[in-house]
């Protein structure tokens, strides 16, 4: 038996750890089995640590929303696995995107829904994007690119995972915040993702943020501007067009953003900082503290 299954916990001191209601531990075991725990020679409960583990998951869901037959369907199948590969010590985030690669790998279309609900527990939602989401989506992409995962996969994660990305962020969107944001991909831009990354930092320093997606012209920056009156415009760059090119879409985007603030984030947006900058559109070098800073100045101003 591993330590982590070793009785240990009276229902009281776990409900003290985990914040669920004694009557509710039992209810839980009654009805869903989840945990069983082992019975002292007297018939009291002793919890192990993955039995507190599972009923904090279990915790997590039901306040995420979920009811508590699903979330004790999940919180079990996670902790039963059948044929898939056991979580490893160390960071559960590194491990529960491990998992979602390794999904990916075996086609496993139902195992990929059940890392992506159980990762939706465990954090921020900027946290669940940045360390679990986008390393997976980054390795299931290169290895697709390198040719070891077919398009297939590629598919099948980069769908699941957009979905679930664009739902978590419905659920942490501010309604009525002060400060908004219109973010949108750079004309011909695919990568969308990104552009998720950095919604969910702006929600978190209050702002409501519309996501207008992949390949979106200054056109349409303009109209999504002249209607929504964004604080901020984000665009995402990753592969940048020729210079000559992007100069000239660059002042057209700095012209359809009025008088919002622009700012242009992603890999071909670091590499080209330059011509951007030249163009009158500010340029985020990846450091979010720094955008963080920058942000509450000028919204202060
Ligand atoms: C997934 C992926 C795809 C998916 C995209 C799915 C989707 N709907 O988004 C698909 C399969 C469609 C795809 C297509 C292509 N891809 Co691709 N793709 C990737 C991959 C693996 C991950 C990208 C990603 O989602 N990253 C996750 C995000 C969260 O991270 P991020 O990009 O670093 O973004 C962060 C910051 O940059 C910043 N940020 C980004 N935008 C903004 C904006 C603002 C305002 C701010 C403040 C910050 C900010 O914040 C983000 C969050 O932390 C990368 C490789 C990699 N390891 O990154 C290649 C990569 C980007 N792709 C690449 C290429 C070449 C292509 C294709 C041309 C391949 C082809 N031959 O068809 C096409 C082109 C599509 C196009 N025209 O846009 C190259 C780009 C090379 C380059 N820069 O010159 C890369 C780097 C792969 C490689 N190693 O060669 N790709």
């Amino acid at each position: 038996m591993s330590a982590e299954d070793v009785p240990r916990y009276r229902i009281q001191t776990v409900s003290e750890m985990t914040g669920i209601p004694a009557p509710t531990l039992r209810a839980w075991e009654r009805r869903y089995g989840v945990p069983t725990p082992n019975r002292t020679g007297k018939g009291y409960r002793l919890f192990s640590a993955r039995d507190v583990e599972m009923l904090a998951r279990m915790r997590d869901l039901c306040e995420s929303g979920m009811s508590a037959s699903d979330a004790a369907r999940l919180v079990g199948d996670f902790f039963s696995p059948a044929d898939e590969p056991a979580p490893t010590p160390g960071d559960p985030a590194a491990t529960v995107s491990r998992r979602i690669v390794s999904a990916v790998e075996r086609f496993d279309a139902d195992g990929l829904d059940r890392e992506i609900r159980l990762a939706q527990t465990m954090g921020s939602a900027a946290v669940i994007f940045e360390d679990i989401f986008a390393p997976a989506l980054r390795e299931i992409g290169d290895r697709w690119h390198e040719g070891t995962l077919s398009v297939s996969q590629e598919h099948l994660a980069s769908e699941a995972l957009a979905r679930a990305t664009r739902n978590l962020l419905d659920l942490v969107q501010p309604t009525s915040a002060p400060r908004s944001a219109v973010l949108a991909c750079w004309e011909e831009e695919q990568h969308v993702m990104p552009l998720y990354g950095i919604a969910f930092r702006l929600a978190q320093w209050g702002y409501r943020c519309v996501v207008l997606g992949a390949r979106t012209p200054p056109e349409a920056v303009a109209e999504a501007v002249d209607r929504l009156a964004p604080d901020v415009v984000g665009l995402s760059l990753t592969l940048a067009p020729p210079e000559a090119m992007l100069a000239e879409q660059a002042r057209a985007y700095a012209t359809a953003a009025g008088t919002a603030r622009v700012i242009v984030g992603g890999l071909g947006a670091q590499a080209s900082q330059a011509v951007l900058e030249a163009a009158g559109l500010r340029v985020s070098t990846g450091d979010i503290e720094a955008l963080r800073r920058e942000l509450a100045t000028s919204a202060a101003g």
